[in-house]
């Protein structure tokens, strides 16, 4: 696979409709890093395949960011503060609150982009969705009876899937994660009440991280429901869309 080939910029192994991969990615492109893409798409389980792996994130998921120097960064996070630090010019600079940009990225990682997407999008992307997960599941339990050396890996993904699977019967985790949303689009709201953005007067990595609720919001079409209180957030979102950073990293279809 390319990461055991000489690099001479940073490698994204994405696949564009991933909310882990998005989040990395508008920050990326925020800072002008110059980086290659390798399409991992997750759709046709080739995140789970034995090269990828093996290779590249033993956990199977992307985002993962393979450097120059050999290093694979394999949390969507621990790509965020790379690319922040980047040339150690934290976007923003002295603009924006340290503090507020390390509040949205703890949030957003914690937050389940997934579990989202799949408990609330409605047909027909919601269904699609749904049934890629039970084809997932098939896939890595076939594997773990096959791939002698993976079938831990394998196992463990068998379990996961089939805890998302029933998760998503679950009513109060739907309304769980909706309020959730709710909390952080209202934080959000109050600091657009004074700011331009959500951690200061210029854009920073906390903007990369709101902006991908935000797209995922817009994906399940819950934007009058969750944004109705919220029309300094609904003023935010309709000019980040236009940003350059996000137009490079939304996924043009599935
Ligand atoms: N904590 C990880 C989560 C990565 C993650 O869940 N990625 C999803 C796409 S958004 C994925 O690769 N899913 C495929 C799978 O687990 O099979 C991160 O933030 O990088």
């Amino acid at each position: 696979m390319a990461a055991s080939m000489a690099l001479t910029k940073p490698l994204l192994y994405f696949f564009p409709p991933s909310y882990a991969t998005m989040k990395a990615r508008v920050l990326m492109e925020e800072k002008g890093i110059e980086y290659d893409l390798e399409l991992v798409h997750t759709f046709l389980c080739e995140n789970l395949q034995r090269s990828y792996v093996q290779k590249v994130n033993p956990k199977g998921t992307v985002p993962a960011l393979a450097l120059p120097n050999g290093t694979i960064l394999t949390e969507s996070l621990e790509i965020m503060k790379w690319a922040d630090n980047h040339d150690n010019a934290p976007l923003g600079g002295s603009s924006v609150d340290r503090t507020k940009v390390d509040f949205w990225l703890d949030a957003m990682d914690k937050f389940d982009g997934n579990y989202f997407i799949w408990a609330l999008c409605p047909p027909p992307l919601g269904p699609i969705l749904h049934d890629q997960l039970i084809f997932k599941k098939a896939f890595v339990e076939q594997h773990a009876k096959f791939v002698a050396e993976l079938a831990q890996f394998y196992t463990e993904k068998a379990n996961w899937t089939a805890q998302e699977i029933e998760k998503l019967k679950d009513e109060d985790a739907k309304n769980s994660i909706k309020d959730e949303v709710r909390r952080l689009v209202q934080t959000a709201e109050k600091q657009l009440a004074s700011t331009e953005f959500v951690a200061g007067e210029a854009v920073s990595a906390a903007d990369a991280m709101f902006a991908t609720l935000l797209n995922r919001v817009e994906m399940a079409q819950l934007g009058p429901e969750l944004l109705a209180d919220a029309p300094k957030v609904q003023e935010y979102w309709e000019k980040f869309k236009a940003r350059k950073s996000y137009l490079a990293s939304v996924p043009a279809s599935l």
